[in-house]
């Protein structure tokens, strides 16, 4: 068994990306996780990992060990649980690495900006004030309606969606990133667009999307695990 500590939302909404990540990475291993969910500023409650930030998980089964970092988490699963890899081979863990650095630099960016104010609105009343000035002084004193407004303009979101093409065209042959089966690459990027369906309304991809499509097919696994999360259906 294994704790997960989870970024809380407002009335459940879990929409952490990095959290999706370990979440997904949990159920493709098949390993049981309970999940404890903290707000941003409740820094005392993970104080014990040495570090602000979630996801961080402790297992039961081996000694209360404590991992934070998604990535960190992803390779001591696939160490200490070999079954139902993630990676696969050293080339599916460089893919999987390539793909995290894309999400975490062009699309976490795109996506952010669309869904921020709406981040806020979702994030705990308590940690409203907090969430608006780490992330305003971030974006050099925007305000944080004025930039989803501006990230919603057309020009804008055509921008965002054409940084999807590498993803669209890798998807015309084959189902998943690696191939035909999910990877850890695919969770890394499906925790972007969980992001954005747990926190936000407005649809960041189109139905006539290839992407959407594989969106679909992650949302259906595990028993459609990701579909049940509170968040919005577009
Ligand atoms: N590189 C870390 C990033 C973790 C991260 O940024 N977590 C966010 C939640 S998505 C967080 O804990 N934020 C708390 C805060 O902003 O104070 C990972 O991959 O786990």
């Amino acid at each position: 068994m294994i704790t997960l500590y989870d970024l809380d939302g407002r009335d459940g909404h879990r929409f952490s990306p990095f959290c999706w990540r370990t979440k997904m990475a949990l159920k493709h291993k098949g390993i049981l996780f309970e999940e404890v969910a903290v707000g941003f500023t409740q820094k005392d409650r993970i104080a014990f990992s040495g570090q602000t930030l979630v996801p961080i998980i402790v297992d039961h089964d081996n000694g209360q060990r404590r991992v934070n970092d998604s990535w960190a988490i992803a390779e001591y699963l696939e160490t200490q649980y070999p079954a139902n890899p993630l990676f696969g081979d050293a080339g599916g863990r460089a893919l999987a690495r390539f793909v995290q650095s894309w999400v975490d630099t062009s699309v976490h960016m795109g996506i952010f900006r669309i869904v921020l104010h709406d981040l806020h609105e979702h994030a705990q009343p308590a940690d409203r004030p907090y969430f608006r000035q780490s992330r305003e002084s971030r974006l050099g004193g925007a305000t944080l309606e004025a930039f989803q407004a501006d990230a919603r303009e057309a020009k804008t979101l055509a921008a965002f969606r054409s940084s999807l093409e590498p993803m669209r065209r890798h998807m015309k042959g084959q189902p998943f990133i690696a191939g035909a089966a999910p990877s850890y690459a695919d969770h890394i990027l499906f925790g972007a667009f969980q992001w954005a369906r747990c926190s936000s309304p407005f649809p960041v991809i189109l139905k006539d999307d290839p992407v959407y499509a594989w969106r679909e097919r992650m949302l259906d696994l595990f028993d459609g695990f990701a579909r049940k999360a509170k968040g919005y259906d577009y």
